[in-house]
């Protein structure tokens, strides 16, 4: 898969280049394509933004450098093109199996008070939102787009951790420990460590739902 991602902040994106996915990226299960929006204005003075017509506080996004960047990133509209926006669907897990299906996914980052809605009319296939919340810019929702397709292309993950996740769908996670079985007085379960994968697995099931009652209750359908 390739991911190509439209910004004014493209260092902003050196934080995928850590961990899981900055492994993913070398082994070739994804390729990230940073493109700095600046570099396709035609204002001479470099500019990609300006104030709204009608009035009002801030900045918009100009139309030109965004569809010159879009075009020339993505000219047969062969990608499926994303903006983060606080207005956009509400992204869930069920999408993150159908974008991880794509061959080229094209995110834009808006700034300030987001884009001119031309850019959106005219170049872009959805509107998403990672939560019910507004932040300086697109550039983290983007990550998080990222992180949670990557997630699920060959290779990244084990696949138990994938099939482990979809057979307690709807559920919590139960807690986890590790090393050492006692901390400040507090000891990991006996059943975690008593070798009973029978025992084990209930025990887990009775936390997951014992949790998702307490903070997900909506979670929980009857
Ligand atoms: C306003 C309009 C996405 C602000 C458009 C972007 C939150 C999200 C921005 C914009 C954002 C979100 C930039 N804030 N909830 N800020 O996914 O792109």
């Amino acid at each position: 898969m390739k991911i190509t991602i439209l910004t004014l902040f493209p260092e902003m994106f050196t934080a995928l280049n850590e961990s899981i996915l900055g492994r993913a990226q070398k082994e070739g299960r994804f390729e990230l394509e940073v493109v700095d929006i600046r570099a396709y204005t035609q204002d001479k003075h470099l500019k990609c933004d300006d104030y709204p017509f009608g009035g009002g506080a801030g900045m918009v996004m100009m139309v030109q450098p965004i569809g010159s960047a879009i075009e020339a990133k993505d000219p047969l509209h062969r990608a499926r093109r994303i903006y983060l926006s606080p207005k956009g669907k509400v992204f869930r897990q069920d999408m993150v199996y159908s974008l991880a299906e794509e061959e080229h996914l094209l995110l834009l980052c808006g700034h300030y008070e987001g884009v001119d809605q031309r850019a959106i009319d005219l170049f872009i296939d959805e509107e998403l939102s990672i939560g019910d919340y507004v932040l300086t810019g697109g550039e983290l929702p983007a990550m998080v787009v990222v992180d949670c397709v990557a997630r699920y292309l060959d290779g990244v993950l084990t696949p138990a951790s994938l099939v482990q996740e979809s057979f307690s769908e709807n559920l919590l996670e139960y807690p986890q420990y590790t090393r050492p079985a006692e901390y400040r007085g507090l000891k990991v379960p006996d059943v975690l460590r008593s070798g009973n994968h029978a025992e084990i697995d209930k025990w887990r099931r009775e936390q997951s739902l014992a949790v998702t009652k307490k903070n997900r209750p909506d979670l929980i359908k009857s």
